[in-house]
C-alpha cells in the first residue's frame, strides 16, 4: 500500500499568539507562555501546531502586516527564543508549522519603503502603483472602483509619488507584485526558505487565492450597488497565473522538504479546488474552504448576514471535505479560527450549561468523523464562547470590524439598522475568537498576571482549561477521547468516502462514513434544541459513542450526537 503521507493523519492545533498564553506578565501572548502549555495540547490529541503570525509586525491586522519575514514580534520574544519554541515543540514530538503571508507585506517591511521612495526606485515595481483617476470636476479617485476586504477602496493613495498602491486589506498592508520574478524570489528567500532552514515543518499559506490579478485592472461589476466600491474577486482570487505561482513556489521551496502546505483559498468550485490540490499538480497540499463558515454570510461581506439554515450546512460540510472522492486531492477541516466566531455559538448553542457542553461536543463529533486533515482552533477544545452581547462596541479591537462599523455610520442608517448590525457583529465578528485564552478561574482566566491587551470573556470562571481537563465529562476530555477513536478509526472517519443521508432535514445531520475495505460508521447529529423520535435507517450499528450518558434508542435529545460502527 502506498505511504500515507504525516500531514493526512495530523491533528493541528492554531495557536494565535497574542492571545494564547503570557509569561511576562506584559498582557501579551508570548513564545514562553507557549512552551509552558504544550502538554495542554500533546494530551488533546493533536500533532502539529498551526503559529499564526509571529514575525516583527506593527500589528495593524494583528500580524498579517509584516514587516521582516526574518525576525519575529519582540512582543512574543527573541528570535533565538523562537528558535527555541521549534526544538521544544520537535521534543514533545509535535511538528510545527508557521503562517505564510506574501500576498502584502507590512508599509513598515523595507521592500514597500524603498518602492514608495520614488517612482525610478529599483523596487517600485515590487508593489502595484497606478495613477489616480480624476473626474469631470478634477475631483481624484482611485484607479478602479475595487474594495477592501476591509470595507473602502483597495487603493491607498500615496502623497509622495500622487500615486495609489493596491492594498486588498488594509491600508498597512501593500500588495507585493507577484509579476515580477525578482520580487517572487525575494519572497521564496526570505519568506520560505530561511524558516524551512531552521527546520519548520510546513506553512498554511494565507490569501493563497490572491496572488495572480488580472493585469487590466478593470473596474469590478456593481454587486453592491448602495455602495461605492465593489467586490474585486473575479480579478484577484483564482487569477490567470496563480498556479504559475504555487507550482514555482513548491518547486523552488517546499518541494525540496517534507512539509506540509495549507492554502488559504477560501472559494471556488470543486474543479477550482482540484487545481490547487490534487497531488500530481505539485501545488499544495490541501486548502481551506470557507463555505460552512460562512452559511448565513455574503462570500464578499460577512456582516450581510440573512442566518443560519442546517441544509445549508451540509452543503457546506460536502464542499469543504466531498469533492475529493475518487480524486488523488486532500482535504482540511475546520469550523473555527482566528478569522471567524466561536462555533459553538455560531454553530451550537450557548444559552444553557447543558445544551453548551451538549453541542460543543455534537460539533466535535461532526469535526472528528471527518474526511480530511482537522484543524482546531485555541480554545475550541474548551467549548469557548463568542462575548456577551453587553459588550460595548468599542470593546471590538479588529481592523475589520472597527472599518466596517466606520463604513456603517457614514452612510445615513436608522438606529434600527444599527442595533441590528451589532446583532451580526455579536455573532460573527471576528474578534470572538481572540478573547484571550481561557486556562483557569484566577484572574483574566490565568492567561496573563497583568493587564490583557483586551478583555478576557466573562465566562472564564465557568469555561477554563483546568477545569476541564481532569474532568471525564467535559468537553476537553470528549475532544481528546474522539482525537483517539478517530486515531484507531483512520481508514473509516480520516480516509472514508462522505455520504449524507438527510440532506433536506432541518433538525438532524446523518451521514455515513466508508473505508476502502468497506468498514462504516453512521453519525446521527441533532441539531436541534429538542427531544426528537429516532429510527434508526442503518441496520446492523453498534453504538460506539454518544455525547449523553442516558439516552433512549429511539428519541434524541437536544443536541445529542451518536456515533454507530457497522
Ligand atoms: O484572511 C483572508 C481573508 O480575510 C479571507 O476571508 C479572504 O477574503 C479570502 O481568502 C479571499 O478568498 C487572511 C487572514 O486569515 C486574516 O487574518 C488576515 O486579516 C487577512 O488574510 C490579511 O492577511
Ligand atoms: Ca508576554
Amino acid at each position: 500500500i502506498t505511504e500515507i503521507p504525516w500531514w493526512k493523519d495530523a491533528v493541528v492545533y492554531q495557536i494565535w499568539p497574542h492571545s494564547f498564553k503570557d509569561s511576562n506578565g506584559d498582557g501579551i501572548g508570548d513564545f514562553k507562555g507557549i512552551i509552558s502549555q504544550l502538554d495542554h495540547i500533546k494530551n488533546l490529541g493533536a500533532t502539529v501546531i498551526w503559529l499564526s503570525p509571529h514575525y516583527k509586525s506593527p500589528c495593524f491586522d494583528m500580524g498579517y502586516d509584516i514587516a521582516d519575514y526574518e525576525d519575529v514580534n519582540e512582543n512574543y520574544g527573541t528570535l533565538e527564543e523562537c528558535f527555541e519554541l521549534i526544538d521544544a515543540i520537535h521534543a514533545k514530538g509535535l511538528k510545527i508549522i508557521f503562517d505564510l503571508v506574501v500576498n502584502h507585506t507590512s508599509h513598515e517591511h523595507k521592500w514597500f519603503k524603498e518602492s514608495r521612495s520614488s517612482k525610478t526606485n529599483p523596487k517600485r515595481d515590487w508593489y502595484i502603483w497606478k495613477p489616480p483617476r480624476y473626474d469631470e470636476n478634477g475631483k481624484r479617485h482611485p484607479p478602479n472602483n475595487w474594495s477592501s476586504h476591509f470595507s473602502g477602496s483597495a487603493w491607498s493613495y500615496d502623497e509622495l509619488t500622487d500615486e495609489y498602491y493596491l492594498r486588498l486589506f488594509a491600508n498597512e498592508q501593500p500588495d507585493l507584485n507577484w509579476e515580477n520574478p525578482d520580487t517572487r524570489n525575494a519572497i521564496y528567500d526570505s519568506a520560505l526558505k530561511f524558516w524551512y532552514e531552521h527546520g519548520v515543518d510546513g506553512f498554511r499559506i494565507d490569501t493563497a487565492g490572491l496572488y495572480s490579478k488580472t493585469q487590466t485592472f478593470l473596474d469590478a461589476p456593481v454587486i453592491f450597488p448602495d455602495q461605492e466600491f465593489q467586490p474585486c474577486g473575479i480579478y484577484t482570487h483564482n487569477g490567470p497565473r496563480i498556479h504559475e505561482f504555487h507550482k514555482e513556489m513548491y518547486e523552488k521551496t517546499t518541494g525540496n522538504y517534507d512539509a506540509m502546505t495549507v492554502g488559504e483559498v477560501g472559494h471556488g468550485s470543486r474543479e477550482d479546488a482540484l487545481k490547487y490540490v490534487s497531488a500530481k499538480e505539485k501545488e499544495l497540499n490541501m486548502i481551506f474552504i470557507f463555505d460552512p463558515v460562512e452559511v448565513g454570510s455574503d462570500p464578499s461581506d460577512r456582516f450581510r448576514y440573512n442566518g443560519f439554515k442546517l441544509s445549508d450546512f451540509k452543503k457546506a460540510i460536502k464542499a469543504q471535505v466531498g469533492f475529493i472522492s475518487g480524486t488523488d486531492a486532500w482535504s482540511a477541516v475546520f469550523i473555527e479560527n482566528h478569522d471567524q466566531p466561536r462555533s459553538v455559538t455560531r454553530f451550537g448553542n450557548t444559552s444553557t450549561p447543558l445544551f453548551h457542553e451538549k453541542s460543543a461536543k455534537l460539533l466535535a463529533l461532526l469535526q472528528t468523523s471527518l474526511t480530511g486533515t482537522l484543524f482546531i482552533y485555541q480554545g475550541q477544545e474548551i467549548g469557548m464562547t463568542n462575548v456577551s452581547r453587553s459588550w460595548d462596541i468599542s470593546e471590538y479591537l479588529d481592523i475589520n470590524t472597527i472599518n466596517y462599523v466606520e463604513a456603517f455610520k457614514e452612510k445615513i442608517h436608522t438606529e434600527e439598522e444599527y442595533e441590528k448590525l451589532l446583532d451580526v457583529i455579536n455573532l460573527v465578528a471576528r474578534d470572538h475568537s481572540r478573547t484571550p485564552v481561557q486556562w483557569d478561574d484566577s484572574s483574566n482566566g490565568g492567561f496573563t498576571t497583568g493587564k490583557p491587551w483586551t478583555r478576557v470573556n466573562d465566562n472564564y470562571k465557568d469555561i477554563n482549561a483546568a477545569k476541564q481537563v481532569k474532568d471525564p465529562n467535559s468537553i476537553y476530555s470528549f475532544w481528546s477521547k474522539l482525537l483517539k477513536f478517530r486515531n484507531e478509526h483512520k481508514e473509516i472517519l480520516t480516509h472514508g468516502n462522505f455520504e449524507i443521508l438527510d440532506f433536506e432535514n432541518e433538525d438532524t445531520f446523518q451521514f455515513v462514513k466508508t473505508s476502502e475495505n468497506g468498514e462504516k460508521a453512521h453519525v446521527v447529529l441533532n441539531f436541534s434544541d429538542k427531544t426528537l423520535e429516532f429510527e434508526n435507517q442503518v441496520k446492523g450499528g453498534k453504538l460506539a459513542i454518544n455525547n449523553y450518558d442516558q439516552f433512549e434508542e429511539s428519541k434524541l435529545q437536544p443536541y445529542e450526537a451518536r456515533l454507530y460502527i457497522i
